[in-house]
């Protein structure tokens, strides 16, 4: 089934935020900003602003009749500043105006005087000062102090990974209007309608009934979306809430670029320890996590870092410490892979590096250690259904790796100005929100008269495809046509107490609950059905929208049996919870068993490198990825492809820069690169794992948006070792994005 979207996205009639007509006398809200990354607010002066012909008011933090305060899990950020700026791009006030063009004239027109501190941007720097959003968090697995001297192997190390911004092509946005009785109906580009719901209610001090968020679908998301729409939709509703008007506000691409943070860049030190065949005996690593001027999301992000810091290994003895250090960036977020990536980059490094001087191939080191079944992961975790060597045996066999490697020294025999270099990344990715709790969600499901059926779950689509997933699920489960079913808008007033959209559990939380409602309702379908057919229900099912009976299809179809159901008065409609049986994590002793199941996989990455110039491409990325039993391989497929594509753009060319005054310098798309159709990989080819399915993914169908983000790090080292073809007394820096300034660097330089 293709994503039920793509027609109307193509023709450019799918409804977005900015699409929404707006109601006569709508205001548009437009954000002043900080301009100095670490301050203390003297004064701010609005009267030649509040002037201007057509701007209704201004509010600041004054306005805020409930709690001026959006944390989500740690209390540590305010709507808008008071006293004190953090970052270049923090909210102090919100500009409403008739035209959205008023506004930021407005906007020019405030003075503020500041009173500047000391500026932190550097992480290194804020971890000397000690300078952290939460206490540090270690996971310890076998014996690491006296393991060192038993490793005929020691190599130590560094490693770093960059920023990466989201570019979701549709900017944060957020529409809300006053509705009966001191209520508020918001429009907002979230990942999250209730976090926005409850910060509204916490910051307006109103209950969270009043609140009514609704969400058609995102322009992509990737994370950005998870907290930091809240903010946006809150502004928009206190203005609501004072003005009693419509408000609308949609942050220009500079400003969204400005304002908001992005994946946190890390810095780490490794330690690996091996035996003479090559088996890792320890690993030890201590990373430096940039979380910017407020906590965010990133406690659960450096969660996910220290559970996915041995990738696909097991390795009997480690520690991992990971430190989130407090800067005067705005504040770093979710992004795809959520801490993942950082936490696996250096594990790699470590093995590639220890590679280098022991003179082998990295996947001589990486195909000893691979996890196996019923391994203990270091949090306590079993492992099972591990998938890991047979993906990357599978690689190897599927694609002749071997021929792969012998035609690319064949290649670096031939050139001299132009070298190419492979790497093999297996990746590991546990699923379910490292939160327990929230591991859970609901659908609603309608079944009309005419035998259509609609159905609501907590699920937000924001281009990965989950609402043509939920419809196949509705569709499979009732035994009727896709055609029959339309999904609505996520809505809180239908589905109440969503979880995010997020950790790559959308279709499986969402889709779960919606079976479970689907196969309560056909449970009265099929007891009417009997009655009909004068049979038990044993005998009875739906397939192809007809009943059957033993088998056999009868004249009651689809339509007839809801036409009798309805006149019998039974019930169309049904809600459905979910709740991911089994898991658990007891943090005070960093053990238990958090994820619902792994996904596994392995990719072949090859670049080719201009030693003249520095710039390189991406020609192959090979894949054998474990999808479990792929309800959709055709969303699937783009996930993955985009996935990697967003992985290598990480690992390559975005680069963030921040100057030492908390500055970013790379606030557009002539600064700051990603991914086009020329920087693919040449050739992308995935081969599906064959392997049965997991029981806690939906209908057996794996996780899919995350994962595949990870395969974007055999890029780095695919690059890496094209420069040590070049140049072999190049020194491995593991710091990445690998841009080509630093290829260039690092071919000329000993
Ligand atoms: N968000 C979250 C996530 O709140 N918890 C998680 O574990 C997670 N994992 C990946 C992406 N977003
Ligand atoms: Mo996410 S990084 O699953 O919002």
């Amino acid at each position: 089934m293709k994503n039920i979207d793509s027609i109307n996205h193509v023709k450019g009639k799918s409804i977005y935020l900015d699409d929404i007509a707006t109601q006569k006398g709508t205001l548009y809200g437009v954000v002043f900003t900080s301009k100095q990354a670490h301050a203390e607010i003297i004064a701010v002066d609005y009267s030649e602003a509040l002037k201007l012909e057509g701007v209704e008011t201004i509010i600041d933090y004054k306005a805020v009749h409930g709690d001026n305060q959006i944390g989500g899990i740690i209390e540590d950020e305010p709507l808008f500043a008071e006293n004190i700026v953090d970052y270049i791009g923090q909210p102090i006030a919100l500009v409403l105006a008739k035209t959205e063009k008023i506004a930021r004239k407005a906007l020019k027109k405030i003075k503020c005087d500041y009173k500047p501190k000391t500026i932190v941007v550097d992480v290194k720097e804020a971890h000397e000062k000690q300078l952290y959003l939460m206490p540090p968090r270690t996971f310890s697995y076998g014996d690491i102090d006296n393991i060192w001297n038993k490793c005929d192997y020691v190599f130590e190390g560094e490693a770093e990974t960059g920023a990466q911004e989201h570019l979701y092509i549709e900017t944060q946005g957020c529409y809300a209007y006053p509705i009966d009785n001191g209520s508020i109906k918001i429009h907002s580009s979230t990942q999250s309608p209730t976090a926005v719901q409850k910060t509204c209610a916490k910051v307006l001090g109103i209950s969270m009934n009043k609140i009514e968020v609704d969400v058609a679908r995102l322009g992509g998301a990737f994370g950005g979306k998870e907290d930091q729409a809240t903010g946006i939709a809150v502004m928009a509703a206190l203005a609501v809430s004072i003005l009693q008007k419509p408000v609308k506000i949609v942050l220009h691409r500079m400003e969204d670029m400005q304002m908001t943070g992005k994946r946190h860049p890390y810095v780490s030190t490794f330690k690996i320890g091996l035996t003479k065949d090559l088996k890792i005996m320890a690993y030890e690593a201590v990373m430096l996590q940039n979380g910017g001027a407020s906590s965010d999301l990133s406690p659960a992000i450096m969660e996910r870092s220290l559970f996915h810091s041995t990738n696909s290994y097991f390795i009997p003895n480690t520690k991992v410490t990971v430190y989130s250090c407090r800067t005067n960036l705005p504040p770093n977020t979710a992004f795809r892979g959520f801490g993942a990536p950082q936490g696996a980059f250096v594990i790699e490094a470590a093995i590639a590096n220890a590679a280098k001087e022991l003179n082998v191939e990295p996947r001589a080191i990486q195909e000893k250690n691979f996890l196996q079944e019923n391994d203990e992961f270091q949090y306590g975790q079993i492992a099972k259904q591990v998938n890991i060597q047979k993906t990357y045996l599978e690689l190897n066999e599927k694609f002749n790796i071997e021929r792969e490697i012998d035609i690319i020294k064949e290649f670096n025999r031939n050139n001299f100005a132009k070298k190419q270099g492979y790497s093999i990344i297996p990746i590991c990715f546990g699923i379910s929100f490292t939160k327990t709790s929230l591991n859970q969600a609901r659908a609603l499901v309608h079944v009309y008269q005419d035998g259509s059926v609609g159905i609501s779950t907590g699920a937000i689509e924001m281009g990965q495809g989950v609402n043509t997933k939920l419809i196949q699920i509705a569709a499979y489960e009732f035994g009727i046509d896709v055609k029959r079913i339309k999904i609505e808008s996520t809505n809180t007033t239908r589905v109440a107490n969503t979880s995010p959209t997020a950790a790559s559990t959308g279709a499986d939380l969402n889709g779960n609950a919606l079976r479970i409602a689907c196969r309560n309702l056909k449970l009265r379908l099929i007891e009417k059905s009997a009655e009909i057919l004068k049979t038990t229900i044993e005998n009875v099912e739906i397939k192809d929208e007809t009943v059957c009976c033993k088998q056999k299809p009868t004249d009651l179809t689809w339509d007839k049996l809801i036409t009798n159901a309805y006149l019998d008065r039974i019930n169309l409609t049904e809600n459905g919870h979910y709740a991911t049986p089994t898991i658990y994590f007891d943090k005070n002793k960093e053990k238990g068993h958090p994820f619902a199941y792994h996904v596994y996989g392995s990719a072949f990455i090859v670049a080719e490198i201009d030693c003249v110039t520095g710039i390189y491409t991406i020609q192959k990325a090979l894949v054998v990825h474990d999808f479990g039993n792929s309800m959709n391989s055709v969303l699937d497929n783009g996930q993955l492809e985009g996935a990697i594509v967003q992985g290598i753009g990480w690992m390559t060319m975005e680069e963030i820069i921040f100057n030492s005054q908390g500055k970013l310098t790379t606030p557009s798309l002539t600064t700051y690169k990603i991914p086009d159709i020329y920087s693919v990989p040449k050739i992308i080819k995935i081969e599906a794992l064959k392997a049965e399915g997991p029981e806690l993914a939906v209908l057996k169908s794996k996780a899919i948006g995350e994962p595949p983000f990870l395969y974007g790090i055999g890029a780095y080292f695919a690059i890496e070792n094209a420069v040590l073809e070049f140049n072999k007394d190049y020194k491995p820096k593991y710091d990445a994005p690998f841009t080509p300034e630093k290829v260039l660097k690092a071919l000329y330089n000993k």
